[in-house]
């Protein structure tokens, strides 16, 4: 058993509810998805979250294919507007003529298969439109942040041809830091009087957002966020370095359908991508992304292997040797880790 499977089929014993599919011809699923039909790319997408045999396969036949769309995270507290925002996002990019994506994921709701989020953004006018894929996700498996899957389905639909992505989830837990690490540009939402600003600064929001949408601008206390959000991004961090990029606030009444604020927004979100090609930061951003990818992967292999060693012979004779004294349990780890 190489490390690869050992791991999809641990994730796949988990869900067993889904066994038995027949196999999936990969090679014409990217082909398909790369001719943008939908199924090919929910079935892809299917591939990824189960961990499914395939996922290996998926992975390599969409490696070529990928690395050209780019990737917006829209994180914040329930509520806020998240998929309003998104709605009208995906709105003002199919009319620039952008193909889009939607990955929504609920880190909130392990169970729920994060159906919610996406529904909302379903059921607002883009059911039919062939430019945009819809998808929501759970965060199965992963305690508080973003679906360990959420990079593979980046993938599925970067090579489907998605000139930008969109990921949206509630800012619990890690979830806004694990959305930064994806985003090539992260929006940080917040709503007047809920005193997003205060809290986002303890939750190091701050330090994640490239751009902060000020979202109900229509109610009462907009202008008293905006004046608090540059009060706090004043008071330094990264931001305040020269050479560093400062998030723009910019004020969205996202549940009007026009004069709301979301071109605005995305003029800042291309000013953002401009600056992260010419600084070297953009690819500096997706090396890391890489880079935590891998590391993810082959932690969760080793955690693989080492369920394998629980209860064995090498490891009690390790433990016996630590209660003797003969060794200390870190030079023990060392042996054992050495062996898997
Ligand atoms: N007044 C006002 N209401 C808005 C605006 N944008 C969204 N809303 C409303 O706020 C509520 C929540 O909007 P959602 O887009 O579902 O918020 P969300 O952040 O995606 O929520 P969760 O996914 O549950 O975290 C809905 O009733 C929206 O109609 C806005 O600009 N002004
Ligand atoms: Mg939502």
């Amino acid at each position: 058993v190489t490390e690869g499977t050992a791991v999809q089929q641990s994730a796949t014993a988990a869900r067993s509810g889904r066994r038995g599919r027949r196999a999936a011809d990969v090679p014409a699923l990217v082909e398909g998805a790369r001719a943008g039909e939908a199924r090919a790319v929910a079935r892809l997408i299917s591939l990824v979250e189960d961990a499914s045999p395939a996922l290996r396969e998926v992975a390599a036949a969409l490696a070529p294919h990928t690395g050209s769309a780019q990737v917006l995270g829209l994180t914040g507290s329930p509520g806020v507007g998240k998929s309003t925002t998104t709605t009208a996002l995906v709105r003002a990019l199919r009319a620039q003529g952008k193909r889009v994506g939607v990955l929504a994921v609920d880190p909130s709701s392990p169970f729920s298969g994060g159906a919610l989020l996406g529904d909302r953004v379903r059921m607002q006018d883009h059911a039919g439109d062939p430019g945009v894929y819809i998808r929501s996700m759970a965060s199965r498996g992963h305690l508080g942040g973003l679906s360990w899957a959420t990079p593979q389905a980046l993938r599925v639909l970067d090579a489907a041809g998605c000139d930008v992505v969109l990921v949206e989830t509630v800012g619990v837990g890690q979830s806004e830091l694990e959305i930064a690490s994806l985003a090539d540009t992260t929006l940080v939402l917040v709503a007047p009087g809920m005193g997003d600003g205060i809290q986002a600064a303890k939750a190091g929001i701050l330090e994640v957002a490239d751009v902060f949408v000020v979202n109900k601008a229509d109610r009462d206390g907009a202008d008293q966020t905006v004046r608090d959000l540059r009060y706090m991004l004043s008071l330094g961090g990264r931001h305040s370095e020269p050479g560093h990029w400062r998030p723009p606030i910019v004020k969205t009444v996202a549940a009007r359908e026009t004069d709301n604020g979301v071109d605005e927004v995305l003029e800042k979100v291309a000013a953002h991508r401009e600056w992260l090609g010419s600084t070297g930061e953009g690819h500096r951003r997706r090396t890391e992304r890489a880079a935590r990818e891998i590391e993810a992967i082959a932690l969760a292999a080793l955690r693989e292997r080492m369920g394998d060693v629980h209860g064995s012979a090498a490891l009690g004779t390790l433990a016996e040797q630590v209660v003797a004294g003969g060794t200390d349990p870190y030079r023990a780890a060392d042996e054992l880790v050495a062996s898997l």
